[in-house]
C-alpha cells in the first residue's frame, strides 16, 4: 500500500518540522516524549488523508453502518499499531534509525490508553481493528475517561492503585469535534401536554444537562486505506461557569452543572465481572448512549430524511447490558422528537438494536433500583414501563396463568430494572461469546427467553487481531510465518496459518521456531529484571497466567499448586524437576478484598521461593506489576504454557487463551469458554486439560456444592498446603494474614459456599496436568511440535472471522473498497 507521506525523505522532514513547531527544538535536543509526539503527528498526517478518503467513499457508497456501543475500549498503544496497519512500520523504523532515533524507544513513550478493564474492553478494540480491515463502515461509541484503568504498584507485596493520567501530555491521534456536540439531560420531571390535535407531548423540565463533546480516533484498517472512527465523548458544562449567574441567584446551578460535567467522564469503574450499581455509572451510561444515538440519527436524517428506513442503514450493537438504555433512548427520539406512534417506533427500534452477553456471573448482571433509575432518567423510565407492560401482556398471552414466568421474565420486578431483560426483549439478536457459553445461556441462565424467542439467540465465538498480537507483539515469529508460508496473506486471512502444519516434521523449522521463542523469553526476562529486579532463566519453562484477578479465574489454585511443588522439591531434592518460572500478572478491583489477598499471597510465596538458595533456582515466581496491553504483548510472545484454569462454566470465552495459542503456547486449562474450541482445533493431545466439566460444576451448584473437608481430611499434600495459609509460612509467622483465604476454601460463610470455585476439588487433576506438561516439555522435539501445532491451528480465532460472522448473521453490512488509483494525495 502506497502513501507518499511515508517516503523516507518526506517523513523525516515532517518529523523535523514537527519537533520545531511543537517544541522549538532541533531533533537532537528533543526528549524521547517530544520525539514520540513529533513522530505521531507525522503519522497522523498520513492517516488523515485516508480518513478523508474513507469518509468520501462512505458518502458515495452509502453503506449500512454498525455503531458498536461500549463503555470500554481497551485500545493499547496506537503508534506501532497504526504503522503496522498503514504497512509502513519497517520504512518508518529505518527512516528514524537514519535520524538516530530508535522506534521501540519512541513507542515506549506512548501512554497505554486503558479505557477498559479486561476482556470485554479489549474485544471491542480488536473488533474495531477487524471492521476497518474488512472494509465495513463502523463507529465505536464510548467515553473519553479522564482517568483510565488505574496503574498498579506493588508495595510490600500489596497492590496499590495510582491514577492513570493518560492525557497529561496531550494525545496526538485524537481530534476534538465540537461542531458535533450534543446535549444530554438528566433528572427533573415530565410534564404532559396536549396539542390542538389532541396529541400528547412529554416535556422534560427542571432537568440538569451537560454538553457531550466528541473526540474522534482513527481506526486504521490493514493495508486498505480504510480509516474508521472511534468516537468517545467528553462532557462540558452547558454554559461555562459565569459570574453573572451568581447575581441571578443561579450560583448553585452553575456550580452543579460544572460538577456534573466533570464527574461524568472522570474515571472508568475498575470492576471486572462485577457491577457496582452506582448512580454515577448510570449517568455515564446514559451520557454516552444518548449522545451517540442522537449523533447517529442526525447523520442518518441528513442523508436520508425518512426515519422509517433507519434499520436499512444503521444497527446498534450493545456490548453487554451497559449501553442498554440505547433501546429506550431510541424510542424516546422516535416518539418525542420524530413524533412516530408507539408501534412504528417499536418496529424500528427492534430492528436496530442487538445485544451481546459476556458473562453469567450473577454479580455482573445489571439491575438498577427503580427509584434511582426513574429519578435520574424520568422519561426513559416511562418508556421502559410501557415496554414492560406490553411485554408482560405477551408473556401472559403465551403462558396463561403462569405468573411464575412473569416474575422471572419481567423487565421491572421487585423494585428493579433488569437491563438484560430489556436488551433481550428489544434486541433482534442475542449472542454469547463462545459455543459453551451460548449453550449455557440458552439452557440455563436465559432459558425462559430462549424458549419464548429462540430465533434471537446465536453464538459468536470471540477472536483477536493478529495485527497487534502477532505482527506487533512478536515480529520475529511474524516474519518466520511469512517466510514459511511464502505469503503475507495470513495477516488478513488467519486461516492460512494452517499451512504451517507442513513444517511440523521439519527438524530445522522446529528449531527455528523454538529459537524465536527463546529470544522472546530473553526479551521478557530483561523486562522482568528491569521492572521486578528478579533474575529468571529463559531456559526454564515460562508458565504464565495473566488476566484480571477474580476468584473464578482461580489464580489461587495456581499459587497453591506452586506451594505444593515447593514442598515437594524441599522434601525430595533428588526428584526429577525441570526448572520452572511461574509468571503472574493481574489487577484486582480496588474494592475486591479477597482478590487483593491473593495478590499478596502470590508475592509472599514469590519472596520465600525466590530467596531460597537450597532449591538451586529450580522454581521461581514472578508477579509482573501493572499488567496492561503493552506488556501483555511481550508476555504472550514469551510464554511456554498458557494457564486458562477458570472453574468450568464461569469464563464466558476468554481471549487471552487465543493470544497465547497464536504465539505457540499450549493451553493448560479447563473445558471452559473458548478453551473448548481451542481444543477442538488443536486436538486434545496438544493441550493439558483437567478438572470438572461445566455440567459437573452446574450439577454440584444445583445440589448445594460439595464438602471440601472430604478432600482436606484425606489428601495430606493438599491439607499441608491449605494449612500453610494459616501457619505463618508465607507471612513471617503471622497466622491471620491469609485466614480469610483458608476459610473460603473450607467453610461456608454467610451466603457463600465453602470452596465455591472448586479449587480443592480440581487440585489433584490440576497437579496431574502440570506434571504432564512438564514431562512433555522435557522432550524438546515433541514440545516444539506441540507449540507449533498451536500456532498452526489458531486460524479460527481471528477477530476477522468473528466480525465476518456478525456481519453475515446480525449486522448485514455492505463491503466497501477504496481504490488506491483514485486517491488524490
Ligand atoms: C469478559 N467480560 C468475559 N467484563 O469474562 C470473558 O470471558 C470474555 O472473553 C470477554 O468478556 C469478552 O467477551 C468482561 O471483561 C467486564 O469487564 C465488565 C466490565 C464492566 C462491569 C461488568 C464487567
Amino acid at each position: 500500500m502506497y502513501n507518499p507521506r511515508f517516503e523516507k525523505d518526506v517523513f523525516k522532514r515532517d518529523v523535523r518540522n514537527n519537533v520545531k513547531t511543537l517544541f522549538r527544538k532541533e531533533v537532537e535536543e528533543a526528549t524521547p516524549q517530544q520525539l514520540f509526539q513529533a513522530v505521531s503527528y507525522a503519522v497522523k498526517e498520513a492517516i488523515i488523508d485516508d480518513w478523508l478518503a474513507t469518509q468520501k467513499q462512505y458518502e458515495k457508497d452509502d453503506p449500512k453502518t454498525v455503531y458498536y456501543m461500549s463503555m470500554e475500549f481497551l485500545l493499547g498503544r496506537a503508534l506501532g499499531n497504526n504503522l503496522i496497519n498503514m504497512t509502513a512500520y519497517k520504512e518508518v523504523k529505518e527512516a528514524l534509525e537514519e535520524m538516530g532515533i530508535d522506534l521501540n524507544v519512541i513507542e515506549d513513550q506512548e501512554p497505554d490508553p486503558a479505557l477498559g478493564n479486561g476482556g470485554l474492553g479489549r474485544l471491542a478494540a480488536c473488533f474495531l481493528d477487524s471492521l476497518a480491515t474488512l472494509g465495513y463502515a463502523s463507529y465505536g461509541c464510548g467515553i473519553r475517561y479522564r482517568y483510565g484503568m488505574f496503574k498498579q504498584k506493588i508495595r510490600d507485596g500489596y497492590q496499590v492503585e495510582a491514577p492513570d493520567n493518560w492525557l497529561k501530555d496531550g494525545n496526538p491521534f485524537e481530534l476534538r469535534r465540537p461542531e458535533y456536540a450534543k446535549e444530554v439531560r438528566f433528572g427533573g420531571n415530565i410534564r404532559v401536554e396536549y396539542d390542538e390535535t389532541g396529541k400528547t407531548h412529554f416535556v422534560q423540565e427542571n432537568y440538569e444537562s451537560v454538553m457531550a463533546i466528541p473526540y474522534d480516533y482513527p481506526i486504521v484498517g490493514y493495508g486498505n486505506h480504510i480509516v474508521n472512527t472511534l468516537r468517545i465523548w467528553d462532557a462540558e458544562a452547558i454554559v461555562d461557569f459565569q459570574l453573572d449567574s451568581f447575581d441571578r441567584g443561579d450560583y448553585h446551578k452553575a456550580v452543579e452543572q460544572e460538577n456534573l460535567a466533570k464527574n461524568i467522564v472522570e474515571v472508568l469503574y475498575p470492576n471486572d465481572n462485577h457491577i457496582a450499581g452506582k448512580e454515577l455509572r448510570l449517568k455515564q451510561q446514559y451520557f454516552f448512549v444518548s449522545a451517540s444515538i442522537q449523533a447517529a440519527i442526525t447523520k442518518f436524517k441528513k442523508k436520508h430524511g425518512d426515519i422509517s428506513k433507519l434499520p436499512e442503514k444503521v444497527t446498534f450493537q450493545m456490548n453487554d447490558t451497559h449501553p442498554t438504555v440505547a433501546v429506550a433512548e431510541l424510542m424516546r427520539i422516535l416518539l418525542d422528537e420524530e413524533n412516530l406512534g408507539w408501534n412504528e417506533a417499536w418496529d424500528i427500534t427492534t430492528k436496530c438494536c442487538a445485544y451481546t452477553n459476556h458473562t453469567i456471573m450473577a454479580e455482573a448482571l445489571e439491575k438498577w433500583p427503580i427509584n434511582l433509575f426513574s429519578r435520574l432518567l424520568p422519561r426513559i423510565y416511562q418508556i421502559i414501563q410501557e415496554i414492560d407492560r406490553r411485554f408482560v401482556e405477551q408473556v401472559r398471552a403465551q403462558y396463561p396463568g403462569n405468573e411464575e414466568k412473569v416474575k422471572k421474565m419481567a423487565i421491572l420486578m421487585d423494585g428493579q430494572v433488569k437491563m438484560a431483560h430489556l436488551a433481550i426483549v428489544a434486541g433482534y439478536s442475542v449472542n454469547g461469546v463462545a459455543k459453551l457459553h451460548t449453550e449455557i445461556l440458552k439452557n440455563q441462565e436465559l432459558k425462559d427467553f430462549y424458549q419464548m424467542m429462540p430465533e434471537k439467540f446465536n453464538n459468536k465465538t470471540n477472536g483477536i487481531t493478529q495485527r497487534r498480537f502477532l505482527m506487533h507483539a512478536n515480529p520475529l515469529l511474524a516474519d518466520w510465518v511469512t517466510e514459511k508460508l511464502g505469503t503475507k496473506e495470513w495477516i488478513t486471512d488467519l486461516s492460512k496459518m494452517s499451512g504451517l502444519k507442513e513444517w511440523l516434521d521439519d527438524e530445522e523449522a522446529l528449531k527455528e521456531f523454538m529459537t524465536i521463542k527463546f529470544k522472546n523469553k530473553e526479551r521478557l526476562a530483561a523486562y522482568i529484571k528491569e521492572h521486578n529486579g528478579v533474575e529468571v532463566d529463559p531456559r526454564s519453562i515460562f508458565d504464565v497466567q495473566v488476566k484480571r484477578l477474580h476468584e473464578y479465574k482461580r489464580q489461587l489454585l495456581n499459587i497453591l499448586h506452586v506451594m505444593y511443588l515447593y514442598n515437594q522439591i524441599k522434601e525430595h531434592p533428588e526428584m526429577s524437576f525441570y526448572p520452572k518460572t511461574y509468571i503472574f500478572g493481574a489487577k484486582a478491583s480496588a474494592g475486591y478484598i479477597r482478590a487483593k489477598e491473593i495478590i499478596k499471597l502470590i508475592n509472599s510465596v514469590a519472596d520465600v521461593i525466590n530467596n531460597d538458595r537450597s532449591i538451586n533456582g529450580k522454581l521461581k515466581v514472578v508477579f509482573i506489576e501493572d499488567y496492561r496491553v503493552s506488556n501483555a504483548e511481550l508476555i504472550f510472545a514469551a510464554a511456554d504454557i498458557s494457564e486458562q484454569i477458570s472453574t468450568a462454566s464461569k469464563e464466558a470465552s476468554g481471549t487471552g487463551n487465543m493470544k497465547f495459542m497464536m504465539n505457540g503456547a499450549p493451553t493448560l486449562g479447563t473445558m471452559d469458554g473458548a478453551n473448548v474450541e481451542i481444543v477442538d482445533e488443536v486436538g486434545i493431545d496438544n493441550a493439558f486439560i483437567f478438572g470438572l466439566s461445566a455440567d459437573e460444576v452446574i450439577n454440584y451448584e444445583q445440589n448445594g456444592g460439595y464438602n471440601p473437608y472430604d478432600i482436606y481430611n484425606n489428601d495430606p499434600d493438599i491439607r499441608r498446603v491449605v494449612d500453610q495459609l494459616v501457619d505463618g509460612t508465607y507471612a513471617n509467622g503471622d497466622k491471620e494474614m491469609y485466614r480469610d483465604l483458608y476459610n473460603s476454601l473450607l467453610n461456608n460463610q454467610g451466603g457463600a459456599r465453602a470452596d465455591m470455585y472448586f479449587i480443592l476439588k480440581d487440585f489433584r487433576s490440576y497437579a496431574d496436568a502440570q506434571a504432564r506438561a512438564m514431562e512433555a516439555y522435557k522432550d524438546t522435539d515433541k514440545w516444539a511440535k506441540m507449540a507449533l501445532k498451536n500456532t498452526a491451528c489458531c486460524g479460527k480465532f481471528s477477530a476477522d472471522r468473528t466480525i465476518q460472522e456478525y456481519v453475515d448473521d446480525i449486522w448485514h453490512l455492505d463491503h466497501v473498497v477504496i481504490n488506491e488509483d483514485e486517491l488524490e494525495y
